[in-house]
């Protein structure tokens, strides 16, 4: 299935689209800059607008502080803040050197934050939270650390911007279906690719403004906000937490063209008195999470919006959108966006994946990413289908995973960290539906005694970030198994 035609405007050949224009992402975010220096390109909360000229400035700056304190290109730089301008000019600086960023949420704890830091073995840490550095140098002391201004020693004239379009610019820790999360390696190409084709796909122009309240350290906020922002000379107006008064009177304020979310962020937009708002923006997107038919016709009947939904991962970037032009059906996620092909392959029918925008593997996983391959195309782990209009829809998952607001929670790993109670024998980690969350997570546990939500909710959250604390917990005499002995979550959930 490779029907890109729904998203190419009027006259528009594919043979004409390139999507690999300029290189890499800082080449063309650059040469933006230097085109029209006085253009504003991010809004930040505290410091207001800044343009290409300062970016350019800042960054610099930083890249030679970077490679002063000895990062080389190809090696990692670890990013964890909340959205800042500071943020965004670290980011820049470590791509324009060549280097690698690992984005990384601040929910984590001590050990996440561990498992990231050996496992990637990142030359420089620029961190906001104070407890990560002692739980950074614990686990590695070379790692030299740096806070969201990267305030090291300067250093001399260097030339940046050269890596290549073949070259690693971000790992993203993701899909710990066998335990702890695994770096996926996107390299320029694969980044610049997925903006590429949304540019297209949505129409996106350096006339747009996008209201960027997602955070910065996954593909939707990331990859797909502040990247194809600065790729087609847009706007981005950051804000660090997502209020939904706050989002709906920028959208004025900043006279604002773009808003993306997730599916939690519409259902809380929605509740606001003011949700009408949404009526001024050319385009919406929600993706990350499946969106309910419901929130989509509510969201239309309060504020005239056909919200675009559309489908992406971290391996991928962005895979499928529904049409800019046309119409946007809800519980369907479109057509493959621009050089991405898509087919449904096996028993249960699993989405695979093929284009510029795929990855080439996991960090250092050579068995796994042999596993995450059918014959050249990636094995995305959800389940689709194909209507007779071409529009995909998502039917299902093969893997474990539960997407709580947008986050990912993978079971084993919360269930690894409920074994470690010593009351508990047994579990089973399962996502149940939820108004506001979409999906929430639910713990089955066999105890010695009884304990309580609360309690298991903060024995797993001093380990785990919050958003994989059990929103419920039942306890239950045993776990169903089936003849091999492997727990039937189905069945738990049977019993509710
Ligand atoms: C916050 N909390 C969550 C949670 N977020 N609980 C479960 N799931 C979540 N996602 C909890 C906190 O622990 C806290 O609990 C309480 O909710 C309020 O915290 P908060 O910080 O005020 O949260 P809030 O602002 O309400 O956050 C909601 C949210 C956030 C929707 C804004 O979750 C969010 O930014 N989600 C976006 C995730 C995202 O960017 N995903 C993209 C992945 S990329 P307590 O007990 O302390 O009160 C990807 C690929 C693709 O998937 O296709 O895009
Ligand atoms: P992540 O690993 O955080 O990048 O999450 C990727 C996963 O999010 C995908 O494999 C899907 O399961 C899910 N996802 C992303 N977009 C959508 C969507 N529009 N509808 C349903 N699920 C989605």
């Amino acid at each position: 299935m490779n029907s890109w035609q729904p998203h190419l405007p009027d006259a528009t050949e594919l043979s004409q689209v390139d999507l690999l224009a300029g290189g890499t992402l800082p080449s063309v975010w650059v040469s933006q800059w230097r085109k029209s220096p006085d253009k504003n390109v991010i809004h930040d909360p505290k410091q207001g607008w800044v343009n290409g000229e300062t970016l350019l400035d800042h960054s610099e700056t930083v890249a030679r502080r970077l490679a002063q304190a000895g990062v080389l290109p190809g090696e990692r730089v670890l990013l964890s803040a909340s959205s800042s301008l500071e943020l965004v000019v670290a980011h820049i600086a470590a791509l324009r050197l060549g280097a690698v960023v690992i984005p990384t949420n601040g929910a984590y704890r001590a050990e996440e934050v561990a498992h990231v830091v050996s496992d990637a073995r990142p030359k420089v840490a620029i961190v906001e939270q104070p407890e990560w550095r002692e739980w950074i140098h614990t686990t590695d002391p070379n790692v030299i650390l740096a806070n969201p201004s990267v305030e090291l020693d300067d250093g001399p004239f260097l030339s940046l911007d050269g890596a290549e379009t073949d070259s690693p610019a971000l790992i993203g820790y993701t899909s710990g279906t066998t335990g702890r999360p695994k770096g996926a390696v996107l390299t320029h190409g694969n980044l610049l690719s997925s903006v590429r084709g949304l540019e297209i796909a949505w129409r996106w122009t350096s006339s747009d403004t996008l209201i960027l309240a997602l955070p910065l350290f996954h593909m939707h906020g990331l990859g797909v906000g502040l990247h194809g922002s600065l790729t087609v000379g847009a706007r981005a107006v950051l804000l660090p937490e997502f209020d939904a008064d706050q989002v709906l009177d920028s959208i004025k304020k900043f006279e604002a063209t773009m808003f993306f979310g997730v599916p939690t962020m519409y259902g809380r937009l929605l509740n606001s008195e003011k949700v009408s708002q949404l009526g001024d923006l050319r385009l919406c997107v929600s993706g990350s999470a499946p969106l309910s038919a419901e929130v989509h016709r509510k969201i239309y009947d309060a504020a005239g919006q056909h919200i675009l939904e559309r489908y992406g991962m971290t391996e991928t970037a962005m895979l499928v959108s529904n049409p800019y032009v046309g119409e946007r059906r809800p519980n369907s996620v479109g057509f493959p966006l621009p050089g991405v092909e898509v087919r449904i392959e096996g028993n249960p029918p699993e989405i695979q994946v093929k284009g510029p925008n795929v990855f080439k593997g996991y960090w250092e996983r050579p068995e796994e990413n042999v596993e995450a391959f059918d014959d050249g195309w990636f094995r995305t782990g959800d389940l689709g289908a194909i209507d007779s209009d071409g529009y995909l829809a998502i039917t299902g998952r093969a893997k474990e995973l539960i997407i709580s607001g947008g986050f990912n929670v993978y079971p084993k790993e919360v269930e690894d960290v409920i074994m470690e109670h010593e009351a508990v024998r047994e579990c089973a980690v399962v996502g149940v539906p939820d108004d506001d969350w979409g999906e929430a997570v639910l713990a089955f546990v066999v105890a010695t005694r009884d304990i309580d939500t609360a309690e298991l909710r903060n024995f797993v959250g001093d380990r785990l970030a919050h958003y994989k604390r059990p929103q419920h917990a039942h306890r239950v005499d045993s776990l169903p198994r089936n003849a091999l002995g492997k727990v039937q979550k189905h069945r738990l959930i049977d019993s509710l």
